[in-house]
């Protein structure tokens, strides 16, 4: 029987849809049903554990999970509340479900910045990443610890301010309250154990984290094409956003190339316009669904 690597994914929530979405990116193909704790990945030697993602960090590191996919701030929080025995490390970084753990207070209120929190209390779901934060500068300030909608913790007096996960800034907005300090910036993460793979685990973990790579860097990566006189490629070749040297293919006998090029940097309109003042005419801008090597 063949070894299967076992992923330990969000079943459901705010990182599972991405992680599936990476995944199925990485050409697999598996379904998720219901209360079902096991997707078998139907062409390659991988299975899905489907949990809660707070779980995520103790399975990878327990040897339950070969890998998994977790918020960054899960992976932190589990590790610092665990006394640093966990044996969860970051692998990769996988550009989704970015969040910011900040401090937020009464947006007109007494405390406006970290230095006004001496002496008051916290509402977090993240006691471990606070705790750190307020020992690090030396703020004595009590965290009281919730399990969920700790936004609400002020307007009902358990707590003088939060520390809470904000993304779009909405739910802070809504209930009156304004970040002063950013304690944490996170991502999805993939983790991994510091154990060496056993025997064929180590190729199936190697040709998924390289199409994991692929798919990031594809994800921001676009083809361009243009048209532009010869004297003009220098210049042209300057702007092109995180580019190597592009391709130059002769137009018959006249002075024009067309220039063709991988660029691993977002695209922007200005972009455009800039390469169009610099003698490009007929600009495409493609898409690139893989990248490999
Ligand atoms: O059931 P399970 O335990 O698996 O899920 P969960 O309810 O604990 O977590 P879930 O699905 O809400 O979030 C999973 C992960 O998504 C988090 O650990 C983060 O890594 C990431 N993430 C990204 C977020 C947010 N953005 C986010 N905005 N997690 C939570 N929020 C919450 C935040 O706590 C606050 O209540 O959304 C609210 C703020 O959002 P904005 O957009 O109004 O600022
Ligand atoms: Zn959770």
């Amino acid at each position: 029987m063949t070894e299967r690597l076992r992923i330990a994914v969000q079943k459901k929530g705010r990182l599972a849809d991405d992680s599936f979405a990476m995944l199925k990116k990485c050409g697999l193909r598996f379904s998720i049903r219901g209360g079902a704790l096991l997707a078998r990945v139907k062409n390659a030697p991988i299975d899905l554990l489907l949990v809660r993602d707070d779980d995520i960090p103790s399975f990878v590191s327990t040897g339950a999970a070969d890998l998994g996919m977790a918020g960054e701030n899960v992976l932190v929080e589990e590790v610092l509340t665990s006394g640093n025995t966990m044996d969860a490390l970051i692998d990769r970084r996988l550009g989704f479900s970015r969040c910011s753990l900040c401090l937020a207070a009464d947006a007109n209120g007494q405390i406006q910045s970290a230095a006004d929190l001496e002496g008051t209390k916290i509402a977090t779901t993240y006691p471990g990443v606070l705790g750190k934060y307020l020992k690090e500068n030396n703020i004595n300030a009590t965290s009281v610890e919730m399990k969920g909608a700790v936004e609400l913790a002020p307007s009902i007096d358990i707590a003088d301010s939060i520390c809470d996960l904000v993304s779009s800034g909405a739910t802070l907005e809504a209930n009156g309250l304004a970040a002063f300090e950013t304690i944490l910036n996170s991502e999805a993460v993939l983790i991994k154990s510091s154990r060496e793979f056993a025997g064929e685990k180590q190729a199936i973990y190697d040709s998924l984290v390289s199409r994991i790579d692929g798919v990031i860097r594809s994800a921001d990566s676009k083809y361009i094409m243009l048209n532009a006189p010869k004297s003009a490629v220098p210049e042209i070749s300057k702007i092109l956003p995180g580019s190597d040297a592009p391709t130059i293919i002769p137009l018959g006998d006249s002075d024009l190339v067309a220039v063709q090029a991988v660029c691993t940097e977002n695209v922007f309109w200005e972009t455009l316009e800039d390469l169009k003042s610099k003698g490009a005419r007929s600009i495409l801008v493609l898409p690139i669904e893989k990248m490999l090597g």
